[in-house]
């Protein structure tokens, strides 16, 4: 299947011709038929002679309803450019060639109708310079008549050549359907519809509906009046929703692959062509069916700022459209350079947000974002429209890789970032002498990280990670005095194991509270109580002396076989006894648990 939209001035006969074509009425609302004129978009398809089907988004015409007009051709990639021989090339045969040219449009057929009621030369010749002047380029032209039939075998064929030329479509890139229609069906609840143009949708998906918080999913698919089990792009789709009430979604709104697609109501963009220098303020952006007030900030000569009332799911290199709902004028195409970008917060950040503008042409690059945000994970990326795994039969660049998790960084900045890790760490040494190294989580705040594997991933030999501290490796070993005072102690209290040295000695020896601190953290010391510490290796030998004594023992007789006194003995029995080594009994005596 392909889609073709219909473009054209008022009454010059686009549903006449779709109506010639399919059988089908394009004009679904009793008001458009008593008219005789099209207010909304209207849908209908055949099949074309070489079996191939085609699906028509016929367009209304009227200059009031150009937003309606470009919520059909918005997500169309083809248009059946349509002129009345008898009054030719008209104001919106303008406007509309001028959304299609905005849109980027690039493939096209003139039809010229009335073709029986003056001579299609004029018209056609006219309407072939102006559109062979936009996106479109040179296009096959039809003269037909919608009263006698004439032509339209012509028409068939040529629908049949352009389908043959449109390119393949990506039917595994991910799903963006921008909703053109919703409605209820009784029994079924709500369906909308739309131009899938990308992707594959099957009954059972989930799908992400912006700003609802949970997904939704496919119930039921039509495509072309048939229920079907799955629709590969490119196809009109109907899509009927399980429990999501209709007045949840509506024309503008997008069913998404989830978490495939940035919802942002900031993006910087390139205006196309020779862009006007009075951009007004405040315009319109037209972008798939959808079509959002937004605000206007020049940025460069040909870049912009817009500020979307409210967010779309918008990727780098979408095409859309400005225009100026109050003069009746499209403003000009655009394309997204950036879906997230900085805010301009200081002084002269908006002129240097214009050179870093003027370098890019809305052609995702990895590279190139990672220079400019230095540090992002793979899934915002792809969430941007940014493929992360380089371009398709190129070389993997090293960039792809992930430094850590899924988090990807610009090799230059995460050099520097290896490189600050090792003064960080110095610095803090210096600083903090007594402590075993640095808190991994200062040095991720000190480097301004988001996530802690990042800094997991930065210490490399000879700096590790031990207990949630970066230092060097033996660094939990102790901070050069502290190691120097418990060589004291060991020196001088080695042979009596058990005599804990005074307070007034601990400090002769160079320990005081943060020193002890480091030492028993270190496992260098071990503290009984307050002010009471042993060599680390007193437990085991108490535990040997205690298991020679005829058991049970008392606190007395423990003391004398330790040759200690109340204020060691006390708390390193208790000690024991938490550690399970000795049992108390009832009559305070112990025993040693063998
Ligand atoms: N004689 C003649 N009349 C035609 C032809 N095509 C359309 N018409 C008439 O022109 C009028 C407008 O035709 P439509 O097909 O409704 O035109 P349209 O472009 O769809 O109009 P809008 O949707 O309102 O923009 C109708 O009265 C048609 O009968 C044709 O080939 N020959
Ligand atoms: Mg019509």
């Amino acid at each position: 299947m392909f889609v073709v939209a219909t473009a054209g001035h008022v009454d010059h006969g686009k549903s006449t011709v779709v109506r010639a074509l399919t059988g089908m009425e394009p004009d679904r609302w009793a008001e458009e038929r008593r008219r005789g004129m099209t207010i909304d978009l209207g849908f209908a398809w055949t099949t074309l002679p070489s079996g191939g089907t085609v699906a028509f988004v016929d367009v209304p015409g009227h200059e009031r309803f150009v937003p309606n007009m470009l919520a059909g051709v918005g997500p169309v990639p083809a248009a059946l450019i349509v002129v009345a021989a008898d009054e030719g090339w008209m104001p919106q045969s303008a406007e509309h060639l001028a959304a299609l040219d905005a849109l980027g449009v690039a493939y096209g057929l003139l039809v010229v109708t009335r073709a029986d009621l003056a001579d299609p030369g004029p018209a056609t010749a006219r309407a072939r310079a102006e559109i062979a002047a936009t996106s479109l380029g040179a296009v096959p032209a039809v003269a037909v008549s919608g009263l006698t039939g004439a032509g339209l075998p012509e028409l068939r064929a040529a629908l049949d050549r352009l389908a043959a030329q449109l390119p393949a479509p990506a039917v595994d890139d991910p799903v963006r359907l921008w909703v053109d229609r919703s409605f209820t069906v009784r029994g079924s609840g709500t369906v909308v519809t739309g131009t899938l143009g990308a992707g594959r949708l099957r009954v059972g998906d989930e799908l992400e509906l912006a700003g609802a918080d949970e997904p939704v999913r496919v119930r039921g698919l039509h495509s072309l009046g048939e229920a079907r089990s799955e629709a590969a792009a490119v196809a009109r789709v109907a899509v009927n929703l399980r429990g999501t009430p209709r007045d949840r979604l509506g024309r503008g709104d997008a069913l998404l692959t989830p978490g495939r697609f940035h919802h942002t109501d900031l993006v910087d963009v390139r205006l196309a062509g020779d862009p006007a220098a009075d951009l007004p303020a405040t315009l319109t952006l037209h972008v798939g069916s959808a079509a959002v007030p937004v605000r206007v900030r020049p940025l460069g000569p040909d870049t912009v700022r817009l500020r979307l009332a409210h967010p779309l799911p918008l990727l780098v290199g979408d095409r859309a459209l400005l225009r100026d709902p109050g003069r009746h004028h499209v403003s000009g195409g655009v394309r997204v350079l950036d879906v997230a970008p900085p805010p301009l917060a200081r002084r002269g950040a908006a002129a240097a947000r214009a050179q870093v503008l003027a370098e890019l042409d809305g052609r995702p690059d990895l590279a190139g974002e990672l220079r400019r945000r230095r540090l992002i994970r793979a899934g915002a990326l792809i969430r941007m429209g940014v493929p992360v795994h380089g371009e398709p039969g190129r070389d993997r660049p090293a960039c792809a890789e992930p430094v850590a998790g899924d988090w990807l960084a610009d090799p230059a900045y995460w050099r520097r970032l290896g490189e600050q890790v090792t003064e960080e760490v110095a610095r803090y040494a210096r600083e903090h002498p007594l402590q075993p190294g640095m808190p991994v989580d200062a040095l991720r705040q000190r480097l301004a990280l988001p996530d802690r594997v990042l800094v997991e991933a930065l210490v490399r030999p000879p700096l590790r990670i031990h207990s949630g501290r970066v230092g060097a490796a033996g660094a939990d070993a102790l901070p050069e005095p502290v190691a120097q005072a418990v060589q004291r102690v060991r020196a001088e209290y080695g042979d009596r194991p058990f005599r804990a040295p005074e307070a007034g000695r601990l400090v002769d020896l160079g320990l005081g509270p943060r020193e002890i601190g480091a030492a028993v953290r270190a496992g260098a010391l071990l503290r009984l109580a307050d002010n009471v510490v042993l060599l680390p290796d007193a437990l085991d030998d108490a535990v040997r002396v205690l298991a020679g004594l005829p058991q049970p023992f008392t606190l007395s007789a423990a003391r004398q076989a330790l040759d200690t006194t109340r204020r060691v003995a006390v708390p390193l029995l208790e000690l024991l006894d938490r550690r399970g080594a000795t049992r108390r009994l009832p009559d305070d005596a112990r025993i040693v648990v063998t």
